[in-house]
């Protein structure tokens, strides 16, 4: 069970979030900086969220940057990656999952036991663990989350929120997301206007990007979140990096 958060910190981090409720984005990144420093980290997946970075450089605000490498990642987000990285010359920290249990899902399950009872376990693996084992030495985590992404799972997201989700027994993990209220239109007019680089899947049908075998274009009309796991309900999209444990 995640420990009950300081009522302190929970108060500092409502009033955050209550003060910052219209604020752009580059003001709570602003608030990220004030708060923890350079010390805080963005979560980058290689999709439309590398306006984080985009938009952090613009404003001269260092942050950490990782991206939780899957080995399951289309080319074009690895080529991305790589772009983001000489554009912006910040140091992109790749975060694997255990090599073991990759193996050992593999040995019993073969590579795309998802199609067949879900993609909690997999995620599990190659994802949640990974990004919890690295959360644990950082004081705050900075997200591309949008509201409009999933009005299954996200229209509640608050700008700033306590993560016990994801944090260690006893640490205090703040998880920023400062695109929140930003309706993709508004992502999308930023990246162009910036000449920001972008997926090249973007260009060919892909809304939302996730790991490639769970990721597929979507047609006019469809919720960008039909082209993730498109097998499963969509209260379940989600890969349990913004769940809540159970
Ligand atoms: S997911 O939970 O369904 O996979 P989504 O693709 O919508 O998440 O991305 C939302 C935010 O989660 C991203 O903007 C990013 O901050 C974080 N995220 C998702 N996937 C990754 C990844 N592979 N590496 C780092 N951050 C990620
Ligand atoms: Fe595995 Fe698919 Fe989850 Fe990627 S998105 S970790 S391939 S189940």
């Amino acid at each position: 069970m995640p420990d009950s958060p300081d009522p302190h910190v929970a108060a500092r981090v409502e009033s955050c979030a209550s003060r910052l409720r219209d604020a752009s984005p580059t003001e709570v990144l602003a608030a990220a900086h004030a708060e923890h420093g350079a010390a805080a980290a963005i979560a980058f997946s290689g999709a439309e969220d590398v306006a984080l970075i985009a938009l952090a450089h613009d404003a001269g605000l260092a942050f950490r940057v990782f991206m939780l490498d899957t080995g399951r990642l289309h080319p074009e987000t690895y080529r991305l990656i790589e772009q983001v990285r000489t554009r912006y010359g910040v140091t992109i920290e790749a975060v694997l999952p255990d090599a073991d249990a990759v193996a050992g899902l593999v040995r019993r399950r073969g590579l795309f036991s998802f199609y067949e009872d879900g993609h909690a376990e997999c995620c599990g693996i190659r994802k949640v663990a990974p990004l919890r084992r690295f959360l644990a030495g950082v004081p705050a985590w900075i997200t591309g989350q949008r509201r409009d992404q999933s009005p299954d799972t996200r229209a509640e997201v608050p700008v700033v929120q306590i993560d016990a989700a994801n944090a260690e027994p006893g640490q205090v993990l703040w998880k920023w997301n400062p695109l929140v209220a930003w309706p993709s239109w508004k992502v999308w007019a930023y990246l162009r206007g910036a000449d920001v680089p972008v997926n090249e899947l973007h260009h060919r049908g892909f809304v939302s990007i996730g790991c490639e075998p769970c990721t597929r274009a979507t047609l006019p009309g469809q919720h960008e979140r039909e082209g993730r796991w498109w097998w499963e309900l969509p209260a379940h999209k989600e890969c349990g990096l913004h769940a809540p444990k159970p």
